[in-house]
C-alpha cells in the first residue's frame, strides 16, 4: 500500500459493530484520508460522526469500493458474499468480520496474538474469527507456548450484543415490558426464546450432531487459528441476559504438566491479557471489567480435579472490541506496517 494515509469503507456502520469500529479507529488514530461509511437502505442518509466530522451514511452497493484502500465489513454473512468481491475488484483489501469466508483454504483467519504471520498469504479477503473464538484463543496461545494444548472443553456466557444492534434493543424492551409494566411473559423476536431473566443454551443454528453452528466455529476456527488440527475441543455456547462481553470457562489439558505458577506467569507477560486472579481475595474478572476495554482478562486460574494436565480458567473479553472492531482494526495495522 503506497500512500501514506488511506481511505477505509465501514460496511454495517450503523450496528453494534460498526459503531465501535468508528470510535477504535479515532481513538488508534489509524491514519485515514477518508472515511466512507455504508449500510442498509434503511440507513442511508443518516449521519455518522467521526473525528468531530459529520459524514452520511451511504447504502452499500457494487460501486461502493472506488479508491478505497481497506474495506471492514461487519454487516452479515450474506452481504459479505454479495459484496466482498467488488471491494476486491476495485482493489481494497476487505477485513471480514462476518462467518463467510473463515474457513477458505485462501482466506486467512487472523487473531494477530497468534498467527500475525499468516496475513502475509492473503488474495485480497483476511477474516475476522467468531468473537468467542478470539476471546479464548488469545489466552490459550500463552499456555499452548509452554505445552502443546490437547484438549479444550468449554462453556461460554455470550452478552446480546454478540447478535447485534437488534439483540441489545430485544434485551432492553423485555425488561422494560417485565419491570415497568409488569407483564412476565413477553414475545421474543430475535432470541429463540426470552432472554430477560432467562439462560438460552442456543446460538446460531443446530447441526445433525447435535452441536450448533457457534459451537463448531469455536472447534474449526480454533484448530485453523492455531495452526493444530489434532486439538480435542468441545464447546457448548450459551447467551445470557447481559448487554457487553462474553464470558469463558475453559478447561485445558496440556502434554506436560504445568504448574499453575508458570501459567500465570505466562498470562502475565501475554500480550492483550491481564491477570485478575486473587481467590484468597476474591479477585476475578467479570464482564463489567472488560466492558469498554480492550483486553482479555483471565482469572479464577486452578488445577482441573478431572484430568491429571488439566487448567481451568475463566476468560472474558468486550466481543465488540477485541472479539470483533478491535481484532479488525490490529489486522489493518498489521497490514500497512
Ligand atoms: O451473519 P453473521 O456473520 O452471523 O452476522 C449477523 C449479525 O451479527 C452481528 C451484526 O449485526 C451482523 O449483521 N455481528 C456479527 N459479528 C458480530 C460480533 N462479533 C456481531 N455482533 C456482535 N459481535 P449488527 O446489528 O451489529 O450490524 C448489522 C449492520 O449491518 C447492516 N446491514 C444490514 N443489512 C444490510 C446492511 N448493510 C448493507 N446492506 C444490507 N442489506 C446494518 O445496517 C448494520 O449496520 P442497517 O441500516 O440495516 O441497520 C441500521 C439500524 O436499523 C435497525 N434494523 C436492523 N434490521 C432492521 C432494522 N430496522 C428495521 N428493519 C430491520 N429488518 C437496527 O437497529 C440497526 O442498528
Ligand atoms: O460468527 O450471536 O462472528 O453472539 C458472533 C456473534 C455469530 C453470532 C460470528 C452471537 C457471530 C454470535
Amino acid at each position: 500500500m503506497g500512500s501514506k494515509e488511506y481511505n477505509i469503507a465501514i460496511a454495517g456502520v450503523t450496528g453494534a459493530v460498526g459503531r465501535v469500529f468508528l470510535s477504535i479507529l479515532e481513538q488508534r488514530k489509524f491514519p485515514i484520508k477518508n472515511l466512507i461509511p455504508l449500510a442498509s437502505h434503511r440507513s442511508a442518509g443518516k449521519t455518522i460522526t467521526f473525528a468531530g466530522e459529520e459524514i452520511e451514511v451511504r447504502e452499500l452497493n457494487a460501486d461502493s469500493f472506488k479508491g478505497i484502500d481497506i474495506a471492514l465489513f461487519s454487516a452479515g454473512a450474506s452481504r459479505s458474499k454479495e459484496y466482498a468481491k467488488y471491494a476486491v475488484d476495485s482493489g481494497a483489501v476487505v477485513i471480514d468480520n462476518s462467518s463467510a469466508f473463515r474457513l477458505d483454504d485462501d482466506v486467512p483467519l487472523i487473531v494477530p496474538e497468534v498467527n500475525r504471520r499468516d496475513i502475509d498469504g492473503h488474495k485480497g479477503i483476511i477474516a475476522n474469527p467468531n468473537c468467542t473464538t478470539i476471546i479464548m484463543v488469545v489466552a490459550i496461545k500463552p499456555v499452548y507456548d509452554i505445552s502443546p494444548v490437547k484438549r479444550i472443553v468449554v462453556s461460554t456466557y455470550q452478552s446480546v450484543s454478540g447478535a447485534g444492534a437488534t439483540g441489545m434493543t430485544e434485551l432492553e424492551d423485555q425488561l422494560r415490558e417485565i419491570i415497568c409494566n409488569k407483564n412476565s411473559k413477553v414475545i421474543p423476536k430475535i432470541f429463540p426464546v426470552q432472554i430477560a431473566n432467562n439462560v438460552i443454551p442456543h446460538i446460531d443454528v443446530f447441526y445433525d450432531n447435535g452441536y450448533t453452528k457457534e459451537e463448531m466455529k469455536m472447534v474449526y476456527e480454533t484448530h485453523k487459528i492455531m495452526g493444530d488440527d489434532s486439538i480435542k475441543i468441545s464447546a457448548t455456547t450459551v447467551r445470557v441476559p447481559v448487554m457487553t462481553s462474553h464470558s469463558e470457562s475453559v478447561m485445558i489439558e496440556t502434554e506436560d504438566n504445568v504448574s499453575i505458577e508458570q501459567i500465570r506467569k505466562a498470562l502475565e507477560e501475554a500480550e492483550g491479557v491481564v491477570l485478575k486472579d486473587d481467590f484468597a481475595n476474591e479477585v476475578y474478572p467479570t464482564t463489567l471489567d472488560s466492558s469498554g476495554n480492550d483486553d482479555v482478562y483471565v482469572g479464577r486460574i486452578r488445577k482441573d480435579l478431572s484430568a491429571e494436565n488439566g487448567i481451568s480458567m475463566w476468560v472474558v473479553g468486550d466481543q465488540l472490541r477485541k472479539g470483533a472492531a478491535l481484532n479488525a482494526v490490529q489486522i489493518a495495522e498489521e497490514l500497512i506496517k
